[in-house]
């Protein structure tokens, strides 16, 4: 079952040289819980089952400190009541300290939290360095969450299927309702806590108004029993125009005083079931959503209304920022998807409660392989703010082609958007430091499915893993990720641990360069499953996702100049950046100029040539992976082995249609060869 990938990075492998773990200590042969309320139980559980399963030992459970070494676990004012010599000064909730005290001679090894989830946070890190074989002789730790929303979102159908999960059913619903066997949304939860995850939104965001039925909540309900042992808290999409459809109003206007009354009761009914409700998502006027255009409402109107009834409870209202007309006019050289988060969102600043919260994701048109930071992350001072991620590998090569990617989400993360003339990178700004708000965080698009394996290729799992540790702490490098979850997972064996870290470390930069490099934008069939390269249906059409090649050059203008004005949207500094092409970085340069296809580079190649050169490169290096991965054979337990070998041949060999679909097209689009004469003629 363990190999199978069901257990994720929790697979707790026996350890092969348990005395690296303790240099100089023994570990304690029984745990002491200070309080046995239910999360803090899971701790202790899951310390009992890490144990047993890496070392071979059960631990003893003690009622009181005992008088002998001995794990202690418990919240800051239980250790302060035991062990006073332990507390480790201010904690704030959700965060822990990990620490070996000396007293009444003996040693005690203690995870203090500064809340209940934050004895459970020490206990997974204390199991994650064990499985990582660490020294833990030195045993000193303190961590915070980089912020409070560090939340999945699963766009799960109550009918049972997912938008854009590549894993199989949702484990939350089947046939229009919640599913009668939910165990796995608390195996699903169990995975998310350990890697700091507190929140999760169980439908997609294209939502159902059944989601607000009563038989609905009910099942919710028992949903949220099975998160609540892991500290996650249940929250859900909800469609706008519920009164309407649902409620049997005549209208779904958000100012209207029976609409109003009409989702006061739904909040109160859900509270009254799910005490801990996290709250609403809501994608509205967006892709064909009900929204409050409909009656010349704002969305701080509608997001208000929400804000207001959910604050009682300590909910929160998560107002998408994926909002664009997908009806373009593709004539109009100034009409731009890109500017539309800004240009609605940007007015609205100041207007919004304070348990809003705006969720952008991390560029301004939709997941691509390369795109910008979104500007409207620096347009909101007054308005708190999450960036969302999308774990689920969308445009990435879905559950066929490795492609971890933490370190573009790093790219997003460490960018200084430079407001005001000062350093404010989007991680300062999501975790509220930047401008000061009272809320933010991170929302990973996640898509597990009912498969076994949770996300359909076994890499992908180092996603999920990956969002969960940059949400708690976004300073963290992708190297020290990649290590981390390839040691659990797989092995620690130094030869594992190299190959499946350089695969993981180069699987991003290989897959811009076999299918769209430049910051060219989305290559890929976008009218259909948004996999596999269908070159030019980004172009001539309404959805703005569009790249202007003919024959002369390639790329959208988007200067103050001469094009759309997008580049004005970022503050000064980046904006000077970004216009002049003395200026503007290779890697981005088709998503802001237009520019002649021998247009030359900084680099010192040609757009054409280089465009030739990168699919290559990323082809050759898909199929080294492939190569790389042979040297695991026998080190690794044959079923995964096997697996991800599958994949990764069928993914070199996916790179080279993606290789010669793109270059064959620039080749005809341009009509200039490529200098090492290895594409086709016409
Ligand atoms: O990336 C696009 C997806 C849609 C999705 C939408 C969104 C849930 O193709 O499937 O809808 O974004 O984020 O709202």
């Amino acid at each position: 079952h363990a190999e199978t990938g069901a257990a994720g990075w929790l697979r707790y492998a026996a350890i092969r040289n348990p005395e690296t773990l303790r240099r100089d200590q023994a570990l304690p042969a029984g745990v002491v819980l200070l309080d046995r309320s239910p999360v803090p139980l899971s701790a202790e559980q899951e310390l009992v089952r890490g144990v047993r399963s890496m070392l071979d030992r059960t631990l003893r459970i003690d009622d009181t400190l005992p008088e002998e070494d001995a794990f202690v676990l418990g919240t800051a004012s239980e250790i302060e009541g035991a062990l006073p010599q332990a507390r480790a000064g201010t904690l704030q909730p959700e965060s822990f300290s990990l620490s070996v005290v000396h007293a009444h001679g003996h040693a005690y090894w203690v995870i203090e939290g500064g809340d209940a989830r934050g004895v459970l946070y020490g206990t997974f890190r204390l199991l994650a360095k064990m499985g990582t074989e660490q020294d833990l002789a030195m045993l000193h730790d303190s961590e915070s969450p980089s912020a409070p929303i560090r939340w999945v979102n699963q766009w799960d159908n109550i009918d049972g299927s997912i938008e854009r999960g590549y894993a199989g059913r949702s484990i939350f619903f089947d046939n229009g309702a919640v599913r009668e066997d939910v165990s796995r949304t608390g195996e699903y939860a169990r995975l998310l806590a350990s890697v700091g995850i507190d929140g999760c939104t169980v439908n997609n965001v294209n939502a159902s108004p059944k989601m607000l039925s009563p038989e609905m909540i009910g099942g919710l309900a028992r949903i949220a029993d099975e998160f609540r042992p892991w500290g996650v808290r249940l929250s859900i999409s909800v469609a706008l125009n519920s009164p309407q459809t649902l409620g049997g109003l005549s209208t779904f206007d958000p100012l209207n005083p029976q609409v109003i009354a009409w989702w006061q009761s739904r909040v109160d009914a859900l509270y009254a079931q799910i005490p801990d409700f996290g709250g609403f998502v809501v994608k509205a006027d967006s892709e064909g959503q009900p929204g409050p255009s409909q009656y010349g409402r704002t969305p701080a109107d509608a997001a208000n209304m929400l804000a207001r009834m959910l604050k009682p409870h300590g909910g929160i209202l998560l107002y998408r920022a994926f909002v664009y007309n997908h009806h373009l006019d593709w004539n109009d050289m100034k009409a731009d998807r890109a500017r539309a988060a800004y240009d609605i969102f940007h007015p609205l600043d100041g207007k919004f409660e304070d348990n809003v919260v705006v969720q952008i994701k991390y560029g301004p048109i939709d997941f691509q392989v390369r795109e910008p930071v979104s500007p409207i992350f620096a347009g909101l001072r007054k308005t708190s703010e999450a960036i969302e991620l999308q774990v689920t590998q969308e445009y990435t090569g879905q559950a066929h082609h490795a492609v971890f990617l933490i370190p573009l989400w790093k790219e997003s993360l460490d960018f200084d958007l430079h407001a005001d003339n000062r350093s404010t990178t989007v991680a300062s700004i999501v975790e509220g430091k930047a401008f000061h708000h009272a809320l933010g965080g991170f929302v990973g698009v996640a898509n597990v499915g009912l498969d076994a394996n949770w996300m359909g290729h076994p890499l992908s799992m180092a996603n999920l893993y990956g969002f969960g540790r940059l949400a708690w702490n976004p300073e963290l490098t992708s190297a020290a990720i990649a290590e981390e979850w390839t040691r659990l997972t797989f092995s620690n064996n130094p030869e594992v641990a190299s190959t499946v870290d350089g695969i993981l470390l180069h699987s991003w930069h290989a897959y811009e360069g076999y299918t769209g490099s430049l910051g060219i934008g989305t290559l890929t069939d976008i009218l259909h499953a948004h996999y596999g390269p269908g070159i030019e249906s980004a172009e001539r059409n309404g959805w703005g996702q569009w790249f202007r090649a003919d024959h002369q050059g390639v790329g959208m203008d988007r200067t103050v100049a001469t094009g759309t004005g997008y580049i004005g949207q970022y503050p000064p500094e980046v904006a000077k950046r970004y216009e002049s092409l003395a200026t503007m970085p290779d890697s981005l340069l088709l998503f802001f100029h237009h520019v002649p296809w021998n247009y030359r580079l900084h680099n010192g190649q040609t757009v054409i040539q280089y465009t030739y050169n990168a699919h290559y490169a990323g082809a050759e290096e898909a199929a080294q992976f492939m190569t790389d991965w042979k040297r695991l054979d026998g080190l690794i337990d044959d079923e995964r082995y096997q697996k991800v070998l599958d994949l990764l041949i069928y993914q070199s060999g996916h790179a080279v249609v993606w290789r010669d679909a793109v270059c064959n097209w620039a080749k005809s689009m341009s009509g200039i060869p490529d200098d090492r004469g290895r594409v086709g003629h016409y």
